[in-house]
């Protein structure tokens, strides 16, 4: 079996990518793949330079900007076909630190279905360069989440994060329906829903240095709704468990 695929959602992040990936080789068993929306600032170009030198880095080019969500899912599926164990969500800001890779392999050994990178452990808050408004609208929206789905976790909307493939393979992936930042939301739930354990370790965010965010309002919307929708869809499946399992038993006693 393959070892850890780092799955990197890319839109126009030339300046910082090359560095972050030359990080994240050097840590033994790390194979990378760029999924890049139709970047014009030259960052798919710069993959292929790196893979010119490496097997160790692949790319995967869309033809538009689908989302983050889809970014990861169209990720995922590459490398379940390819047989990897572990799956790593990063940003390819500068924001997540490449030397916590060892740490989610280490928490991961443990047997945890996904393994969140949190910012908000121990009470403590492990963010640089954000501003207030910023950093309350993550708090607000981890805790508005956590308790609209019943999760005691302290950070639902972190990026860098670690699946197992089994995790994977157990979900329906063409049923997430985020595209957003909410995907991250949502595949905690749904890790969670299927039965295996979502374990969090500290990390330290970074605000980016380079390029721009891709945050908009459309993406807080999108986030705000999604927990009620999980919810209604949680009812959804538990109204059509009760039916089938009456007309099992009706089928059995006629
Ligand atoms: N392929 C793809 N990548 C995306 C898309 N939107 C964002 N990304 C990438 O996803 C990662 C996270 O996006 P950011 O804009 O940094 O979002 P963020 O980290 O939540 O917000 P900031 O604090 O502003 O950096 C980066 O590597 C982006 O390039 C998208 O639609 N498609
Ligand atoms: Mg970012």
């Amino acid at each position: 079996m393959r070892k850890y695929l780092v799955v990197m959602p890319t839109l126009n992040e030339r300046s910082s990518l090359p560095g972050l990936i030359e990080s994240v080789l050097k840590h033994d068993g790390f194979h990378v793949l760029v999924v890049d929306d139709a970047s014009t600032d030259g960052t798919p170009e710069a993959v292929r330079t790196i893979m010119s030198t490496t097997e160790r880095v692949s790319l995967m080019e869309r033809p538009s900007k689908l989302g983050l969500g889809t970014a990861y899912i169209t990720g995922f599926k590459w490398g379940l076909q390819r047989g990897f164990r572990y799956f790593i969500e990063m940003d390819a800001d500068g924001s997540h630190n490449p030397d916590a890779l060892p740490w989610f392999v280490k928490e991961m050994e443990k047997g945890f279905g996904l393994v969140i990178g949190s910012r908000y452990m121990n009470e403590t808050i492990s963010v640089v360069g954000w501003d207030f408004r910023r950093l309350l609208l993550s708090k607000c929206g981890n805790i508005y989440a956590s308790m609209i789905l019943g999760l005691r976790l302290t950070d639902l909307t972190s990026g860098f994060r670690c699946y197992s493939v089994q995790a994977l393979e157990a979900l329906d992936l063409d049923r997430v329906h985020s595209t957003g930042y909410s995907f991250q939301i949502e595949m905690a739930y749904r890790v969670d829903a299927a039965g295996f354990t979502v374990h969090e370790m500290p990390i330290i965010f970074y605000e980016r240095n380079y390029g721009s965010s891709k945050m908009s309002k459309r993406i807080v919307r999108e986030a705000a709704v999604l927990p009620w929708r999980l919810r209604v869809e949680r009812m959804f499946d538990a109204l059509g468990r009760v039916v089938s399992r009456k007309k099992h038993a009706k089928e059995i006693s006629g």
